[in-house]
């Protein structure tokens, strides 16, 4: 009951070789000695009678290298439940509702998978899944991630730099932005009957943002590979950047000279710029964003904690914003 067939075509693990949750820091430190094992690589076996607790069934973790030794990559905060990461989301092609994604994203078909690279890089073209997976070595990365609704959660990530990915593009010297697009499947996305967003979900970042080492193309999150509902088979995770940046279950990347137009941008100018870093200090309009609630953490009628300006990350990324107005370029 373990052991299903694996969504990118891997063998899986075997059983005694998938690793619960309460193992898991373990079993990073064996990873980590275990260098040069390769991409397919396992560890020497952990293993517990718990195993069939560990959550989902697409395993990563056996494809996992190494933590990140990308600055910031890592936080000593409390992990948010598996059933908070994966049952309380925002992906409005399946529905507004947050129990949504995970009642319904499981129809999405995931494999096969290709993201286009084109507009202004020297080599345009398609990977598939395969390769997105190969094409550097998979890192884990526990990011703190704050939606702009003022909630917030703590992720293990699976994945690498975007700038990884770009690079074997070469970006023209003209590229100055970077555009995302979401898939856009009617038949088993519900949500996008509704004209709450103008679908495709489109979002930008600049070239610098977009190429800077925290700015995570996730493919997995937990040591499996991503569930549906949190943006599978691939994703973006700007950990400085509220949530909506982030676009999920992504098919198109396009490097443009201008500044690209965004899903929630041209629904609620006002309200979502383009920039969208994490900064308690500029208001939403309706709402504060000086504080926020952890999911899973905090409860209802806990203290919210102060939010943090670029979301904790100011270290790594103030500089990208130096000299610029924050109000006006919110
Ligand atoms: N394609 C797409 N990407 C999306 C969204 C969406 O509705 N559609 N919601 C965004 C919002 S508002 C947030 S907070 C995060 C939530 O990611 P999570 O559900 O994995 O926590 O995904 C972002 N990416
Ligand atoms: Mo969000």
């Amino acid at each position: 009951m373990l052991i299903h067939s694996h969504p990118y075509g891997y063998q899986p693990p075997q059983a005694t070789e998938i690793t619960p949750e309460h193992l898991f820091r373990q079993r990073r430190t064996l990873l980590q000695f275990g260098g040069g094992l390769g991409l397919l690589g396992l560890a020497p076996g952990v293993s517990s009678a718990a195993d069939s607790q560990a959550p989902g069934s697409g395993k990563l973790q056996a494809l996992v290298r190494q933590t990140s030794g990308v600055d910031g990559a890592q936080t000593m905060e409390k992990w948010t439940p598996y059933k908070d990461v994966t049952g309380y989301n925002n992906f409005y092609e399946f529905g507004t509702d947050k129990s949504e994604p995970a009642q319904y994203a499981h129809g999405l078909k995931t494999k096969p998978w290709e993201i286009a690279v084109e507009g202004l890089v020297r080599r345009p073209g398609k990977l598939g899944l395969d390769e997105l997976l190969r094409l550097a070595p998979l890192e884990e990365r526990v990011y703190r991630l704050r939606c702009v609704e003022g909630w917030s959660m703590v992720i293990p990530w699976v994945g690498y730099s975007l700038s990884a990915l770009l690079k074997q593009f070469e970006p023209l010297g003209s590229a100055k932005f970077v555009e995302f697009t979401s898939a856009v499947d009617p038949n088993s996305m519900r949500g996008v009957r509704s004209n709450v967003l103008d679908w495709p979900y489109t979002e930008g970042l600049r070239l610098d943002e977009a190429l800077h080492p925290l700015t995570l193309l996730a493919l997995g999150l937990y040591g499996e590979v991503l569930p549906n509902q949190n943006g599978a088979p691939v994703r973006l995770v700007v950990p400085w950047k509220y949530g909506f940046k982030s676009a999920k279950s992504i098919v198109r990347i396009r490097l443009t000279d201008r500044m690209p137009t965004t899903a929630w941008n041209k629904a609620a100018p006002g309200e979502y710029g383009f920039y969208s870093n994490v900064n308690p200090n500029v208001d939403h309009p309706r709402w504060s964003q000086g504080t926020e609630r952890r999911l899973g953490e905090d409860g209802l009628f806990s203290r919210k904690r102060k939010t943090l300006m670029f979301n904790g990350y100011e270290a790594q990324v103030g500089q990208l914003y130096a000299g610029m107005d924050l109000r006006r370029y919110f």
